[in-house]
């Protein structure tokens, strides 16, 4: 564990550094509170850190105050260490925000312990932010091709929709759906099939801009999000997925595939596109249309 000590007392920083490091901890010191905060407002801070009340600078229980303030952080151990024992002073420093208050002189047998409770909810802490971003990630991703899924990628069309009527910039969404791909499902099977789900996946979303969006709405259909662009830039964007996918086939366990697809382009403004839906629409009606008209092609 990475601990912060910050005391102006040259022997209690000395010892506290010596107890930590016998105990395997990697330990940072400073001596007043400005060099404390600006080492606990770095990215990558220590998680675990003992704070002396008085210290020039900023004093400790300021720092626990500051610190509570601080919104999306990565959450902080707070342990006063500190020779002020009164029953109201404890008080004070726990509601500033302190996880845990130890006076001086400290037993330090004590403080090992306490230090290894302040590393278990540090520990915990993590996995819990690990575990809320994971289930985000799926609330908001496909399973099988890590695209945005459904919901997501209609959220996110609704919000480019709105922004591009804000801010009179155009938008261009691109449907494409995979062609024949039951027959790939038939001859190659179900998992090959999702190989190639995977695949175009990639393929599609390496072949577009960083601010482009592209989500899996249906089985073997997905929607791009070309925010900025017009119907002639969306066309181009379209014909380059088309021919990444269909120039190279696919490598999977059951052999190599070959895939194409077919792509509808809508943009907006466009003199029939008012909301959302509309622009799906005429997005299905020119996809539907490219299918039509052999598939493996872009229409608008
Ligand atoms: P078209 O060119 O007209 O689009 O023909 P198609 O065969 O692609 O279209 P159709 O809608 O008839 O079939 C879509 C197929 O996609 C049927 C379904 O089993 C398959 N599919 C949908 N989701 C998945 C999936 O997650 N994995 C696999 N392997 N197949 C899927
Ligand atoms: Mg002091
Ligand atoms: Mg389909
Ligand atoms: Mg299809």
């Amino acid at each position: 564990m990475r601990v912060l000590v910050a005391d102006d007392d040259p022997v209690t920083r000395r010892l506290l550094e010596a107890q930590l490091q016998k105990w395997g901890h990697e330990v940072i010191v400073c001596a007043d509170g400005s060099c404390a905060w600006r080492l606990l407002s770095a990215e990558n801070a220590p998680r675990l850190i003992i704070l002396d009340w008085m210290m020039p600078g900023i004093d400790g229980v300021n720092i626990c105050r500051e610190i509570r303030k601080l919104e999306q952080q990565p959450y902080k151990y707070l342990i006063l260490l500190t020779s002020k024992s009164r029953q109201d002073e404890v008080i004070e420093g726990l509601e500033a925000g302190a996880d845990d208050y130890i006076t001086k002189p400290f037993n330090p047998n004590e403080l090992k312990v306490r230090i290894r409770t302040g590393a278990r909810i540090v520990q915990l802490h993590e996995e819990l932010t690990l575990a809320l971003e994971k289930s985000r990630f799926q609330a908001s991703h496909d399973s099988l091709t890590s695209l945005f899924n459904r919901t997501a990628i209609f959220q996110a069309l609704h919000s480019e929709l709105e922004r591009s009527r804000r801010e009179s910039t155009k938008l261009s969404v691109i449907l494409a759906d995979i062609d024949h791909f039951k027959h790939i499902n038939d001859g190659y099977g179900h998992l090959a099939g999702d190989a190639v789900l995977k695949e175009l996946a990639k393929r599609i979303a390496s072949s577009l801009r960083m601010y482009d969006s592209v989500g899996r709405y249906g089985g073997e259909e997905f929607v791009i999000i070309l925010p900025g662009c017009d119907e002639q830039e969306a066309r181009n964007a379209a014909e380059r997925i088309r021919s990444c996918i269909a120039d190279k086939p696919i490598v999977t366990s059951a052999g190599e595939i070959s895939c194409t697809l077919s792509l509808g382009v809508t943009s907006a403004p466009g003199t029939s596109v008012k909301n959302m839906d509309q622009m799906l629409k005429k997005a299905d009606e020119a996809l539907y249309h490219a299918k039509n008209c052999g598939r493996n092609r872009v229409e608008l």
